[in-house]
């Protein structure tokens, strides 16, 4: 895919060994830290001072920095949302999954109402960049959803975006539509990064890709879309999430998937997933299963 790099302004979060964190602005590739820790406050701050210090990228893709600082997630959202079939490619997937037997997805589709739901909150179940994303320990078949992710801020409206990984259990969602919580909702099912981008041009549609890679980097599965097939706008999705509910500043929107990897791939232990979207960078995080003990009173992550 060619991708149009997207102007704007890209800002990571990195962290120093023993305690400091502070906010970046990136420029090819170096970053310059601010003297603020508070993405939500650097956002919605007028004009960003200079920056008082540089710390050079190895990987202004992936947004690697040098040592010894680390990258972070953007921000740790009080809340993370997410929409549903806003592309016809979820919609035929959900309703494969289901064996034909859920209308619901077809009728939610057209309709004028959106699917949203709840992914998460205070960070609980996300993950940054680098991090392993899990698959759950009941679940046979778990797939990546790479998603445009809007930031909202104190009057609700997007201050940025980021790429978001919607990690989700077809098994269980396919099973019944009112597992899709369970299916959605768990340790390591959410990662976010590596960067923010504040788009110059909020109407510019965004090129999105996904790979899975095998443990020795050979491609497992790889697809392209553009937020130019999402049915829905970011605003008309803004407006439903926030109708009636008070959703807190820095709150995370995830926009949908339009990649379903096919029947066949299932994310395993050892793979690594990659989420590319154009002005953003990649969001690059392991796989882990999630290993239940026998009583299933203690669980541990393999990553
Ligand atoms: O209806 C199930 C959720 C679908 C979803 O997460 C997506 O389309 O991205
Ligand atoms: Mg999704």
């Amino acid at each position: 895919m060619v991708s149009e790099e997207i102007a704007g302004l890209r800002l990571v979060r990195l962290r120093r060994p023993g305690g400091r964190v502070a906010v970046g602005i990136v420029a090819r590739d170096e970053v310059g830290l601010l003297e603020t820790d508070d993405m939500l406050a650097a956002l919605q701050a007028g004009q960003l001072p200079q920056p008082a210090e540089r710390v050079p990228l190895l990987d202004a893709e992936v947004c690697t920095p040098a040592e010894p600082w680390n990258l972070l997630a953007p921000l740790t959202p009080p809340e993370t949302w997410a929409a549903g079939v806003t592309y016809e490619r979820s919609r035929e997937a959900r309703v494969h999954e289901s064996h034909g037997s859920a209308d619901v997805y077809d009728l939610v589709y057209a309709a004028e109402r959106p699917e949203l739901f709840l992914k998460d909150a205070a960070g609980r179940r996300m993950v940054g960049p680098g991090e392993p994303i899990a698959a759950r320990a009941d679940a046979t078949w778990t797939v990546p959803e790479p998603e445009l992710a809007v930031v909202l801020g104190d009057d609700r409206s997007p201050l940025a975006v980021t790429i978001g990984n919607d990690v989700s259990s077809r098994d269980i969602e396919g099973a019944n539509p009112l597992y899709l919580p369970q299916a959605k909702i768990y340790a390591g099912a959410c990662a976010l990064g590596p960067a923010l981008l504040v788009p110059l041009d909020w109407g510019l549609p965004f090129d999105i890709e996904l790979r899975i890679l095998g443990p020795d980097g050979e491609t497992v599965f790889e697809g392209q879309t553009s937020t130019a097939s999402m049915r829905r706008s970011i605003d008309e999705l803004v407006e439903f999430l926030c109708r009636d509910n008070p959703v807190p500043s820095g709150t995370v929107l995830l926009t949908g998937t339009g990649i379903v990897p096919p029947d066949g791939v299932t994310l395993m232990h050892g793979q690594t997933v990659e989420i590319k979207i154009s002005g953003i960078g990649t969001l690059r995080n392991p796989v882990a299963i999630r290993a239940v003990s026998q009583e299933r009173k203690g669980e541990t992550l393999r990553a």
